[in-house]
């Protein structure tokens, strides 16, 4: 398996709009294997497979590794189908924008529609973290990153940090 470079903020391809995959095939499996490799050495709980450069829609996801065993997740063209009007708030944070944290405001509750690792058709009730993480990563697929939910001032300072610490790890 491989370990993939994980793109990070500020960079243009973290705003491209994945598309959806007509079937999920042996190289997309092999590919959510690479993804899920990742994100637990990343120690992620989630990956978009655009924060590896790669413009389809699949997402890997593992909430539960912090309490032991791994309970790998993958979605193949996931689709929020329903949410809650009630909102909930998360510290969130991002591989592709490290060592940055911000609250933001979401449905609690979404109904997501996705194919699963064999291609079948799912539908899963998502709530706490798991709804957290799965609209975080939908948001991926669409151009879209956490700071993106949050205010203009709180989005520039934590870009402009992004920003310069990459002016500085290329300057090493
Ligand atoms: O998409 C990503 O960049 C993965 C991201 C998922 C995520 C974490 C927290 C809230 C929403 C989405 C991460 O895994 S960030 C790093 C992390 O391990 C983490 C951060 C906060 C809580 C739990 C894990
Ligand atoms: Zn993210």
């Amino acid at each position: 398996m491989t370990i993939l470079p994980i793109i990070t903020a500020p960079d243009p391809r973290l705003k491209l709009i994945a598309k959806p995959v007509a079937a999920v095939t042996d190289e997309i499996r092999r590919f959510l294997d690479d993804m899920l490799e990742t994100m637990y050495a990343s120690e992620g709980i989630g990956l978009a497979a655009v924060q590896v450069g790669d413009l389809r829609r699949l997402v890997v996801m593992d909430i539960a590794q912090r309490d032991g065993g791994r309970e790998p997740r993958y979605f193949v063209n996931p689709e929020v189908v329903w949410q809650s009007e009630e909102e909930n708030v998360y510290l969130e944070g991002c591989l592709s924008l490290p060592g940055q944290f911000a609250d933001v405001v979401r449905p609690k509750t979404v109904k997501v529609k996705y194919l699963d690792y064999d291609g079948k058709p799912q539908q899963i009730d998502a709530d706490e973290l798991l709804a957290t993480c799965i609209q975080h990563e939908i948001d991926h697929l669409n151009g879209v990153v956490f700071v993106d939910h949050i205010s203009q001032v709180k989005r520039d300072i934590i870009l402009r940090k992004l920003k310069k610490e990459k002016r500085l790890a290329a300057a090493d």
